[in-house]
């Protein structure tokens, strides 16, 4: 399954496997096209890549979800991870291998690393109490807890558990992971994000959970251990996709390919990736990761995309209206590593009309218009020297050392100076006006000045190739060339100049977008199908009207209110419920409410609630559903 090419250097490229219990939406896609692009740019320099993607497949989130949808969990599993995977196909991402974390090489894998901490003395057994979110699939302290229960990251509330568990002594690792950030500059980019981990980790370390019994849902422990009840916790497994992709476990021949050059991961996921996992790897006896790359985070319109709010952006449906590698362009151009950006239409147009069009789509058109005007469409590089000496060495000059930029993860600066070479061409034409040199019989000046500007762009698109592939390639055709590591080596490497070709007359490569092309995505999600239910459905909820008799505050909670509810049954109903800003004890007392009353008790805050109020919100309010005219408690909704 891999397509490896001879060559010096190994580099070994990963993007987080991507969980499989949602479709992937413009968030996933950045970090792929991230990593994409440079896994394209390392081989295109000649070096030997690794490039790793894939599905984490564990853990109680899935198992949950594959329950919520009634199917069996591998069958749901198989679904979710097909489709990130024709995803990528569809995008064209240029991976070596696509990894599951259902794959049994990879259970194997984690298993013999499981094994081996433990034999290495790091993995101990013991109880654990604590408070775990599911959705997060992390533990957290009661301090780091919001209102008492809600988990810290997401908001949703956390379950207690007690139960048996193996640790790793992450503890133990405390002063040797400080050594290792100290010792090496750039492990974590940007290097804010690594003040952060490192503040985290001085702070202390816990020893870590690594089991659990409550479900099933996972990798177990080597039979070896004789302990089957538990299975192993899905970050470790999931983690251990990076090694267990290269053979680690079994034929172990690409393990030459490790240590990682890049993990690329989304902020949300750093820790695990700078703290756990070089912790482990340490416990292994293998070599650290060179970098752990953490971007920024993708909004739609300043809010987090989520389905409940129907504001996901979908890759494809941006693909196939603007054009992936403009859309590619546009993610590496618009924010900067490491900082959050919101999607907007508008930008993505105008990066296309202007960066795209104007500057490069523009200059390209002027050429092809020069050379066929006077020319015949020849070009012939043999006085570029001769008369623009001076301007072709500036051209070289603004994209000296660029490569740094690539490599220390700055794409928006790499292609923000990828355009000064573009500029100047423009600028070249307008100033020396070929038409004029012409008039006065200037014919091997206009000679020239069209293969400058045509040697400026092999330049840039050569660059340009790793992130938008198929655009670059289409237009180096134009221009007689192929973009590979031979072109790259005499071009960008050795400064040559191109061998005299003829110019093939192209399409337009980026036509001007007048008017956004997608409708609203919030009109999209209503006309969406696939979330009808039949009525049989809805009728599984139970909502009765129901009067409420007393309201009391929850201390320490400034959103609850805990509300007692007569819905016609002999005993008022305890419900805990988030409308505290919203309603004041007298606007609630003596009024009727809907309550969905066959709901399975929850505790919230410690506190039972016996049901749920019905309520809608938006981002500034929230109102209470009421009946308008008055009807005996406990009737049905229907
Ligand atoms: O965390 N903006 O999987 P996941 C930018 N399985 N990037 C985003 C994003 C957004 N709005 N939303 C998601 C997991 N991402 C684990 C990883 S690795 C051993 C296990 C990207 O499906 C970003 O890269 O929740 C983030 O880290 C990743 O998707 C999380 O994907």
């Amino acid at each position: 399954m891999h397509k490896h090419s001879q060559s010096c250097e190994k580099v070994f490229i990963t993007t987080p496997i991507y969980y499989v219990n949602d479709k992937a939406h413009i968030g996933h896609a950045y970090t792929t096209i991230i990593a994409d692009t440079i896994a394209r740019y390392s081989r295109l320099i000649g070096h030997n890549v690794f490039f790793l993607t894939g599905t984490d497949e564990h853990g109680q989130k899935i198992e949950q979800s594959a329950k919520d949808k009634g199917v069996d969990t591998f069958q749901y599993a198989d679904e979710i991870s097909k489709k990130f995977k024709d995803l990528w196909d569809d995008f064209d991402v240029s991976y070596d291998y696509f990894i599951r974390t259902t794959d049994d090489k990879h259970k194997l894998g984690v298993q013999k690393a499981f094994l081996t901490m433990y034999e290495n003395g790091d993995i101990y057994k013991d109880f654990y109490e604590g408070n775990y979110c599911i959705s997060c699939e992390s533990f957290f302290t009661s301090l780091q807890l919001l209102d008492g229960s809600a988990c810290p990251d997401c908001g949703k509330d956390t379950k207690t558990i007690k139960e048996e568990s193996y640790f790793f002594k992450l503890s133990k690792y405390e002063d040797k992971l400080l050594a290792w950030y100290d010792e090496n500059e750039d492990c974590i980019l940007p290097r804010a994000k690594k003040n952060e981990v490192y503040n985290f980790v001085k702070e202390g370390l816990k020893d870590l959970s690594i089991t659990r019994t409550s479900f099933n849902w996972g990798v177990n422990l080597p039979d070896s251990m004789g302990d089957s009840k538990h299975v192993i916790y899905v970050w470790l497994d999931a983690l251990c996709n990076y090694i267990t992709a290269l053979g680690y476990g079994g034929d172990e021949k690409d393990m030459s390919f490790w240590p990682c050059n890049v993990h690329f991961v989304g902020k949300d996921i750093l820790r695990f990736h700078a703290i756990y996992w070089p912790a482990f790897l340490m416990s292994l006896g293998l070599p650290l990761p060179k970098h752990i790359a953490a971007h920024g985070w993708w909004t739609k319109d300043g809010a987090k995309m989520s389905k409940s709010k129907g504001n996901v952006v979908d890759p494809i449906d941006v693909a196939n209206a603007y054009g992936l590698d403009n859309f590619r362009y546009f993610m590496l151009r618009e924010v900067p590593f490491g900082q959050d950006g919101d999607f907007s239409q508008q930008a993505l147009i105008d990066r296309i009309n202007s960066d795209l069009g104007n500057d490069l789509g523009n200059l390209l058109n002027r050429i092809i218009g020069i050379s066929g005007k006077y020319f015949d469409y020849n070009i012939d590089s043999c006085d570029v020297v001769k008369y623009y000496g001076k301007e072709i060495e500036e051209s070289f000059a603004m994209i000296e050392n660029i490569e740094d930029y690539i490599f220390n993860m700055q794409l928006h600066v790499y292609l923000e100076r990828l355009w000064k070479p573009l500029s100047l061409g423009n600028k070249v034409i307008d100033s020396y006006k070929p038409w004029e040199l012409m008039k006065q019989g200037k014919i091997e000046e206009v000679v020239a000045l069209s293969a400058l500007v045509a040697n400026i762009i092999a330049r840039v698109i050569i660059l340009l190739s790793p992130i938008m592939p198929k655009i670059t390639a289409g237009m180096a055709d134009v221009l007689g060339m192929k973009i590979d590591n031979d072109s790259y080596n005499s071009i960008i490497k050795n400064k040559e100049l191109l061998s005299p070709f003829k110019i093939k007359k192209a399409e337009v490569f980026f036509p001007r977008i007048e008017e956004k092309i997608l409708i609203d995505e919030e009109i999209k999600e209503e006309a969406n199908t696939d979330n009808l239910i039949g009525i049989e459905d809805f009728f599984k909820s139970e909502i009765k009207l129901g009067t409420i008799k007393e309201v009391e505050q929850i201390e320490k909670s400034s959103k609850l209110y805990k509300v007692f509810v007569d819905v016609g049954e002999s005993k008022l109903r305890q419900i805990v419920a988030g409308i505290r800003k919203y309603y004041t004890k007298e606007e609630l007392i003596n009024t009727q409410v809907c309550v969905v009353s066959n709901l399975k008790p929850a505790k919230l805050m410690g506190l039972v609630s016996e049901g749920m109020l019905l309520a809608v919100k938006d981002k500034k309010n929230l109102s209470l559903l009421r009946v308008e005219k008055e009807i005996k408690n406990g009737s049905k909704i229907s």
